[in-house]
């Protein structure tokens, strides 16, 4: 098969096959997306797609790689169209999408990128960029001494971080008199929107105080300068304002939970795609029927009528987003860490193992009471939606995707319900062993399970730590300080205890041991 999906090819694909009925060429780019990963275009790709599709022309996607070439080469080729692949047990349905008009390589063009989140036309910028790009510090706030945000500070007109790239083009709009995107973060962090406000005006802060040393010595760049001349005690006077100060103020960050589980394509997904279509895709894009998106409506500079098409707009999306991170996420680690150790290469089948089950059952019920009670959350049918979700045997998500990076992940999916507990004088004993369940399966890379089968930004350190043969509660609680679990909480020593048993039956008797402990599967004594 040589010829490939795109503007000249997408006619003639197969009745069955759905695809963009709008007018592509009319639609102007209105949103840039920084993170333009697989979960992007089976997510906020798919609902503005349905907008344009509803006669909406101005909130086209550019999308914009901070990384890799990769999705750049495979989509420019197609004009920017893809496949999503929606695929439950039953069978799957196959959808083109037509929203990402053009794509950037950051490292490649980071030109390119500014001129992009400086059109005028721009008034949403919304990220994927994953927990670790945030690059928050142990203690949550901005790590200042990472090389990227180094460089970013010293070169502000070729950044290489999200934070760069959006305090130079607020920077510029502010310069230019146009009014400041919307920056609509969609990833699993806590209070996402907050979050990255927060990272984002630590970032300006350290922008304004080198213009202010570059002006004493008369190296200022003209137009910030004059801003930051005011210095921070200028924040909110009359006077001209910081950077921060106008980040703080006149941009919004709404926070979002987005949901939709998207496992990594591969190469026998590519080729039954192509033969349904006929035609080539050189990434579709694999997803689960269910999706969710819960925004809150703070768009000054506008944006698509989004609650159209199944979007939930609320004032704060706090109680949704604790629900899906602490149930959804927080089981999927759990079925990610110990089905590793269990041999269970994806979800489903991890799911379908009765001691795993049993397990997610009981971490849902320890996860359930630390969620917000008064929000009119339905817990009940929350969780069992999610029991058929990880049930879908078409899906083959896997369980070594999912523990990529737990490092930065656990905090907001598991350590946040298990203090929450101990606070309130309950026991964590199932989401502790999550914790223990990925110290144990980091430990096992290079053993039971192959060399770099998933990664972590503290892979390096970790090692480190695990060569030095510490015992056990002593390397719990230096893991927890390297990740900065629990940091300066009153019960942070507890936590660790309870981690370090579970680590202490992991290594005698591996997952089974760990379980039976917990009363799940064969008793204790019994597994020899
Ligand atoms: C998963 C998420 O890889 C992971 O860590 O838990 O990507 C999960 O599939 C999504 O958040 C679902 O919305």
């Amino acid at each position: 098969m040589t010829s490939r999906l795109s503007n000249a090819t997408i006619a003639k694909l197969p009745g069955a096959i759905a695809i963009p009925r709008y007018d592509r060429g009319a639609v102007t780019p209105g949103i840039v997306h920084l993170g333009v990963g697989a979960f992007h275009r089976a997510h906020q790709a798919a609902y503005v797609d349905a907008c344009l599709a509803d006669g909406e022309t101005d909130w086209g996607i550019v999308g914009v790689s901070l990384r890799s070439p990769d999705t750049r080469d495979a989509l420019t080729p197609q004009d920017g169209l893809y496949t999503l692949a929606i695929r439950a047990s039953a069978g799957e349905r196959l959808q083109v999408i037509g929203s990402i008009q053009s794509l950037l390589v950051a490292p490649e063009d980071p030109c390119a990128v500014l001129a992009a989140l400086t059109d005028p036309r721009i008034r949403i910028v919304t990220l994927t960029i994953t927990e670790k790009a945030y690059l928050r510090a142990a203690d949550g706030t901005l790590d200042s001494a990472h090389p990227d945000i180094v460089h970013d500070l010293a070169n502000p007109g070729s950044p290489k971080t999200a934070h760069g790239f959006l305090a130079e083009s607020l920077a510029r709009r502010r310069a230019a008199g146009a009014p400041a995107f919307t920056v609509l973060c969609c990833d699993n962090l806590p209070a996402n929107g907050a979050t990255l406000h927060r990272l984002l005006i630590e970032f300006a802060k350290l922008r304004d105080s080198r213009l202010v040393r570059k002006d004493d010595a008369g190296l200022a760049r003209q137009g910030d300068a004059e801003a930051a001349r005011q210095g921070d005690a200028a924040h909110g006077s009359a006077g001209e304002r910081t950077l921060a100060g106008y980040v703080a103020d006149d941009v919004a960050f709404p926070s979002s939970m987005v949901d939709r589980i998207v496992p990594a394509t591969t190469d026998t997904d590519r080729k039954r795609i192509a033969q349904q279509l006929g035609t080539e895709d050189a990434w579709p894009v694999m997803t689960e029927p269910f999706c969710q998106w819960v925004i809150e409506d703070r768009f000054p500079a506008g944006r698509p009528a989004w609650e159209k098409f199944g979007v939930t707009m609320v004032e704060d999306v706090g109680p949704f987003e604790d629900m899906k991170l602490r149930l959804l996420n927080g089981a999927h680690s759990g079925i990610a860490y110990l089905g590793l150790l269990s041999g269970h290469a994806t979800v489903d089948r991890a799911f379908a193992d009765p001691a795993i089950r049993q397990f997610v059952d009981w971490l849902w019920a320890e996860a359930i009471p630390t969620l917000p009670q008064d929000a009119g959350l339905d817990t009940i049918a929350y969780t069992a939606e999610l029991a058929a979700r990880f049930s879908n045997t078409a899906l083959a998500h896997r369980t070594a995707q999912i523990a990529n990076d737990g490092s930065q992940k656990l905090p907001q999916r598991i350590v946040a319900s298990a203090l929450a507990r101990l606070e309130a004088g309950l026991l964590p004993e199932h989401l502790s062993l999550v914790v223990a369940a990925w110290i144990a399966a980091c430990a096992a890379r290079g053993g039971t399970l192959p060399e770099g089968h998933f990664t972590d930004p503290l892979d390096a350190a970790l090692n480190d730590l695990f060569g030095r043969n510490l015992p056990t509660a002593e390397m719990a609680a230096a893991v927890f300080d390297l990740a900065g679990f629990a940091k300066g909480h009153p019960e942070r020593q507890k936590l660790i205890e309870f981690v370090a048993t579970h680590l202490v039956h992991l290594k005698q008797g591996g997952p089974k041991l760990a379980l039976a402990a917990l009363g799940i599967g064969a008793e204790p004594g019994s597994t020899g």
